[in-house]
């Protein structure tokens, strides 16, 4: 039924939540700000400047200029890189692993499409550089999820009609950005929050029951 399966990165291949967690923690500690899980769990999905903006709401954010508020992402982000240092192969399960690689030996085509424009590093650090048919991800979009650009630019990128590919995500923004852009989509984590998915995955594997049918 499927000729490609798009994978979001955060979340799906591999769980990072934890690292930007901290580096948005430390973040708002430095300036004084609220920040807690729940809010992080908004952050899913969402790019790094609309993060920023989330976690400024009610915080004076609106008085902070535009390069105030570049200045701020970028020490996030320089904190956060320095915790992907500590990301390493043992970071990819061995179901994600050998679901990949089961889907690969089928003919499926495999690529990623992030928000992040961390992905390739984080993919590198996991032992996937060079996996992937095609990337797409925050460094080549102009619009963030809930838009559909990231995977269309991924369809694009693998040649393979958008009607061919499926998206798996674990954010309802990156599950809105699927339907948005016409394609079929399978959820993998909160049945509530990602309840407009075609599919749910209870586990990765699951996928193969979809895909290889
Ligand atoms: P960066 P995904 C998303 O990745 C994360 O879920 C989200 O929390 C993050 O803000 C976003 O990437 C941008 O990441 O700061 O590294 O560019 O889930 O779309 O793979
Ligand atoms: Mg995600």
């Amino acid at each position: 039924k499927y000729k490609a399966v798009i994978f979001d990165l955060d979340g799906v291949i591999c769980h990072t939540d934890a690292y930007h967690y901290q580096a948005w923690k430390a973040l708002a500690d430095r300036m004084d700000i609220y920040f807690d899980e729940t809010i992080n769990n908004r952050l899913r999905g969402v790019s790094r400047m609309k993060s920023l903006e989330i976690i400024l709401e009610g915080n004076m954010g609106a008085a902070l200029t535009d390069s105030e508020k570049q200045y701020l992402a970028e020490e996030k982000n320089n904190i956060y890189k320095k915790l992907l240092e500590n990301m390493g192969p043992g970071d990819l399960s061995n179901q994600v692993r050998q679901t990949l690689n089961i889907l690969r030996g089928a003919g499926i085509k495999l690529a990623i499409g992030s928000s992040s424009k961390n992905a390739g590093f984080i993919l590198k650090q996991i032992g996937l550089g060079g996996y992937f048919d095609a990337i797409s991800d925050g460094n080549n979009i102009t619009r963030s999820k809930p838009d559909p650009e990231v995977f269309l630019m991924a369809s694009e990128y693998l040649n393979i009609p958008k009607e061919d590919c499926l998206v798996v995500e674990d954010a309802a923004a990156g599950v809105d950005a699927a339907i948005a852009g016409g394609m079929d989509c399978a959820g993998i984590g909160d049945e509530m929050e990602l309840k407009l998915a075609d599919y749910h995955l209870k586990n990765f594997n699951d996928l193969l029951g979809i895909v290889l049918m």
